[in-house]
C-alpha cells in the first residue's frame, strides 16, 4: 500500500481533477528505443558521441537501452494500466529517412504500430520531432547552422506529418533546443561535444530557423494539427546580491529563456548575451525573425531545477554554484518546486501562451529493487510537490493544459550513460523486466481511483 499521496498538494477544485487536464509519461527515442542498426536506421550524431571514449560516464551506449523497438506493446499495456492518458515521445530521423532522404518504410512502420498501438488503448500521442538524435552525415555536412539540413529537417517533419498526421493531434518540433546548442556546442556535453560559443548560438539559431520552416510545412499539410515546441526555461538566482552576480544571473536566464522565447515572438534576444563581435542583431536579421515566430499553439516546459549563478571571467560571464545545505536528487540537482511555479507566473507574463503543457517534470533517484518492489519515497515527494506549484500557477492564471512525468521508465541518461534512474517504472537491463516503483503506483492510485 502506498503511503504518500501524489496529489495531495493539488486543492480539491483545481482543474488538473477534471477529466480535461492531460496526464502523461515522456521517453524519447534514443533513451529508451535501442535497435539502433536494425531495418535500416542510420547513425545519428549520439551513436556517434557515445563510441568516443570518455564522453559517457559509464562507457554505454543507446544501442539497446530498454528495447522499447521490440517491447513497446508492453510499455503502451503499462501506461494504460497506470492510468495516464497521453504517451509523449519522440521519433528518430535517423530511423524514418534513408542517407539519400527518402523515406524509410520500415521505420515509418515502427511508429504506425506505436501510434495505432496508443490510440487502440485510448493513449493521446504527443509527437516530438526531434530529441537530439540528427543523423550523423547531417552533422558532417554543418549540421543546423546549413540550411540544407534545416530544409531537410522540414521536410521529415513533413513526411511524417503526412504520414501520422490523421491520427497524432499534438505535435512538438524541438525537445529543449538548449541543450542541442549551447550544451552540444559551447559546453561541450552532449553530442558533438564541441566547445564554441560562437558555433552554439549559430546552432540555435539553426535550431529556431528549421523549427521555423516545419511549422510552416506542417500546418499547410494539416491544418488542424496543434503545433507547437518544448523549451527548458528556468529561474536563475544570482548567488549574492552584488551587481556582478545579478548581472550574471540575467545572461544565464536570458540564455536558457529569452534567446528562445524571444525569436518564437518576434524579437531579437537581449543584448546581454551578445559577444565581441557577434551582436544579437547581427545574428537575428528581421527575415529570420519572421520565418522563426510562426505562430504555434503551445509551449511545452521541462522542469527540474532552479539555477545559482555568479560572476564569472569566461565567454559566457557566468558560473553555476553548487550551495550547500539544500535537498538534492541523485544526479546532483537541487529540489526546487517554488521555481516551476515562479517560472509560469514568469513565462506566461513575458510570453503569453494559450496552452502550456509541463512536458517534462521527475527526479534520478537512488533506486533499489528489493523483493520486486521499488520505494523511491523522494521522487514521490518531488512529485507531490511540483503537482502543487502547478496547481498554484495555474490558480493564478497561467493556463496549464497537462503535465507529463519525465520518464516512463529508467532509461539511457544522455553523458550519464544508465546510472541515472528517472523511471517511475524501474528497468533491469540485465532482463529487460519492468517494475512500477512506488511513485508510479502513487499515480495510478490518484488517476484510477483520484
Ligand atoms: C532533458 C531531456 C531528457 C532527459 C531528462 C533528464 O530534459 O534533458 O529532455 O531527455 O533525460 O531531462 O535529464
Amino acid at each position: 500500500m502506498n503511503k504518500i499521496k501524489i496529489d495531495e498538494l493539488i486543492s480539491e477544485t483545481s482543474i488538473m481533477r477534471s477529466k480535461d487536464f492531460v496526464w502523461g509519461v515522456a521517453t524519447s527515442s534514443y533513451q529508451i528505443e535501442g535497435a539502433a542498426t536494425l531495418d535500416g536506421r542510420l547513425a545519428s550524431i549520439w551513436d556517434a558521441f557515445c563510441e568516443e571514449k570518455g564522453r559517457i560516464l559509464d562507457g554505454s551506449t543507446g544501442g539497446v537501452a530498454c528495447d522499447h523497438y521490440h517491447l513497446f506493446e508492453e510499455d503502451l499495456d503499462l501506461i494504460k494500466s497506470l492510468g495516464f492518458s497521453s504517451y509523449r515521445f519522440s521519433i528518430a530521423w535517423p530511423r524514418v529517412v534513408d542517407i539519400n532522404g527518402n523515406p524509410n518504410e520500415l521505420g515509418l512502420l515502427f511508429y504506425e504500430r506505436l501510434i495505432d498501438g496508443m490510440l487502440a488503448r485510448g493513449i493521446e500521442p504527443m509527437l516530438t520531432l526531434y530529441h537530439w538524435d540528427l543523423p550523423d552525415h547531417l552533422q558532417q555536412i554543418g549540421g543546423w547552422t546549413n540550411s540544407d539540413v534545416q530544409n531537410l529537417f522540414s521536410d521529415y517533419a513533413a513526411l511524417v506529418m503526412e504520414r501520422y498526421g490523421n491520427r497524432v493531434k499534438y505535435w512538438a518540433t524541438h525537445n529543449e533546443p538548449w541543450c542541442s546548442s549551447f550544451l552540444s556546442f559551447d559546453l561541450g556535453i552532449h553530442a558533438p561535444g564541441k566547445t564554441d560559443r560562437y558555433e552554439a548560438m549559430a546552432v540555435g539559431k539553426g535550431l529556431l530557423m528549421a523549427h521555423g520552416k516545419a511549422i510552416k510545412k506542417m500546418r499547410e499539410i494539416n491544418p488542424s494539427a496543434q503545433l507547437g515546441i518544448v523549451i527548458n526555461p528556468i529561474v536563475s538566482f544570482p548567488h549574492t546580491s552584488s551587481e556582478r552576480d545579478q548581472k550574471a544571473a540575467e545572461i544565464h536566464q536570458a540564455e536558457l529563456n529569452d534567446f528562445w522565447f524571444d525569436p518564437l515572438n518576434g524579437k531579437k534576444p537581449p543584448e546581454c548575451l551578445d559577444l565581441p563581435n557577434l551582436s544579437m542583431s547581427d545574428l537575428f536579421k528581421p527575415e529570420d525573425l519572421d520565418l522563426i515566430s510562426q505562430p504555434i499553439d503551445f509551449v511545452g516546459v521541462n522542469y527540474y531545477t532552479r539555477a545559482v549563478i555568479e560572476q564569472a571571467d569566461n565567454i559566457r560571464g557566468y558560473e553555476q554554484v553548487n550551495i550547500p545545505n539544500v535537498e538534492r536528487t541523485h544526479i546532483g540537482w537541487e529540489v526546487y518546486p517554488e521555481g516551476l511555479e515562479q517560472l509560469l507566473k514568469e513565462l506566461q507574463a513575458s510570453w503569453p501562451m494559450p496552452t502550456w503543457f509541463i512536458t517534462e517534470n521527475g527526479a534520478a533517484t537512488d533506486d533499489v529493487i528489493v523483493s520486486g518492489k521499488c520505494e523511491d519515497a523522494q521522487r514521490q515527494r518531488y512529485f507531490q510537490t511540483h503537482l502543487g506549484a502547478v496547481d498554484r500557477a495555474i490558480s493564478s492564471g497561467v493556463p496549464v493544459k497537462g503535465y507529463y512525468a519525465w520518464s516512463l521508465m529508467d532509461n539511457f541518461e544522455w553523458a550519464f550513460g544508465y546510472s541515472q534512474r528517472f523511471g517511475i517504472v524501474y528497468v533491469d537491463y540485465e532482463t529487460q523486466e519492468r517494475y512500477p516503483k512506488g511513485s508510479a503506483l502513487a499515480f495510478k492510485n490518484f488517476l484510477l481511483h483520484g
